[in-house]
């Protein structure tokens, strides 16, 4: 092992890629968590890295990646968190050169003082520390520009005088970046026409031309207004509903819906059709497939923004209200116009955060310019695709410390 004067471990210094990485999930709630860190691991892998995923609740792999708790994904293997504190598992293992871990979710201490013990044992294949990266939640408000990045030494325990750095995702330069896998843009570019009805069609949708919204939420305060509004919409709207908290969602929000569109019986212009869940490729593809994505959370608000549709976020609820300032930092930073701020306030409950002059009228959830409002995404869109990805930032800010 090296060491530096003060007799601390030294930085792991670097071969080139590709590494091997150990990334650590657990599931808090929803599949933030777990979306999130697949598909970092997936990204990864596509560039040639080698990946163990650490996770406690690997479950919603089975729709989200299918294959991936079998091993069919190359470069990715799905690891049981208990093994984190298995010691003649760990024995069998070769050490990573990076450990990821999602959302400070605090990496097993088994695991680390095995790292640790097999460094002061002289094991030759622990040669050093690996790089340590603390991924955190995304954000649009200042503090990330200033936290990004800025290591954290370990104080205690048998990693005591390693250092974790913060990891940052964001949206500006100076932030960790977005999720961006490589070949998302050529398959952009690949798309015609045709793809769309085809894509429904094999996904069991009956589309007859209506608008195709996508409703994937918490329980937003302005749905049953929206969906009277689609109900009396200009044009036909299909409404594609993602199973879980949305679908009930919308069964507790239609009898109301029904009262302020004043229907009794039918639903005027609105078709509801309920998805199953999805993989996350054919879930990105869904985004790419409607006129307007009602998307919640942190990895689909993400992928919102590269399907370059006009999308309303529903932000994760927190109990102290900070997911106020949270949201308001992302409509400053998107610099969004005033009807889609008073739209985003209005989905998350959060319009006393706007002036009181500001909802007059109301804006009418069945008559949105979705034209213009796709320019104002897409032109976003091409300023956050000049900025490098999270992967290729990370990638070179471990490679500097080389
Ligand atoms: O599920 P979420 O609400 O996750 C949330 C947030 O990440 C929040 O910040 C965090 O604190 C909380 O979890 C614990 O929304 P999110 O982030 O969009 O994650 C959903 C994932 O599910 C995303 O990767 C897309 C994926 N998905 C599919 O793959 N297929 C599907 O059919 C659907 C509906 C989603």
């Amino acid at each position: 092992m090296s060491t530096n004067t003060a007799g601390l471990p030294q930085e792991r210094s670097f071969t080139r890629p590709p590494w091997t990485w150990d990334v650590f999930c657990r599931v808090i709630d929803n599949f933030g968590d777990i979306g999130v860190c697949w598909r970092l691991c997936a990204d990864l892998a596509q560039r040639g890295h080698t990946v163990r995923l650490w996770i406690d609740d690997s479950s919603a792999l089975a729709w989200m990646a299918p294959g991936a708790q079998q091993g069919l994904w190359p470069g990715i293997r799905v690891e049981d968190w208990s093994r984190l504190s298995d010691a003649s598992y760990l024995q069998r293992l070769a050490p990573a050169d990076v450990w990821v871990e999602g959302f400070g979710c605090s990496i097993a201490p088994e695991f680390i003082a095995h790292h640790a013990n097999s460094m002061h044992s002289a094991d030759p294949t622990y040669s050093q520390p690996p790089a340590w990266i603390n991924l955190e939640y995304l954000s649009a408000e200042d503090y990330v520009t200033r936290c990004h990045a800025l290591p954290s030494p370990v104080m205690q325990g048998p990693a005591q005088g390693w250092t974790k750095h913060f990891y940052y995702p964001g949206f500006s330069p100076g932030t960790g970046g977005l999720l961006r896998e490589p070949p998302l843009e050529t398959w952009q570019r690949g798309l015609d026409p045709a793809w769309r009805p085809a894509w429904l069609a094999a996904h069991g949708v009956d589309w007859h031309g209506e608008r195709l919204i996508s409703l994937f939420c918490y329980e937003p305060a302005a749905l049953p207004q929206a969906l009277a509004d689609w109900m009396q919409s200009s044009a036909p709207v299909l409404l594609l509903i993602t199973p879980g908290r949305a679908a009930h969602a919308v069964t507790a929000a239609l009898p109301q819906a029904r009262v302020i569109a004043g229907l009794q019986h039918d639903m005027g212009q609105l078709r509801l059709h309920y998805l199953e869940s999805m993989s996350q490729v054919e879930f990105d593809a869904l985004l790419h497939c409607c006129d307007l994505n009602l998307v919640r959370g942190e990895d689909s608000l993400v992928r919102a923004i590269w399907a370059g549709n006009p999308f309303v976020w529903n932000i994760y609820p927190q109990e102290d209200g900070a997911h106020a300032s949270k949201l308001l930092a992302f409509l400053e930073r998107m610099e969004a116009s005033s009807l889609v701020r008073q739209l985003h306030l209005l989905w998350n409950g959060l319009e006393l955060a706007l002036p009181a002059t500001a909802l007059h009228p109301l804006p009418h959830w069945g008559r949105l310019p979705l034209d213009d409002w796709q320019r104002q995404v897409r032109a976003w869109r091409t300023g956050l695709q000049g900025q490098p990805d999270l992967v290729t930032g990370l990638i070179g800010f471990l490679e500097k410390r080389r």
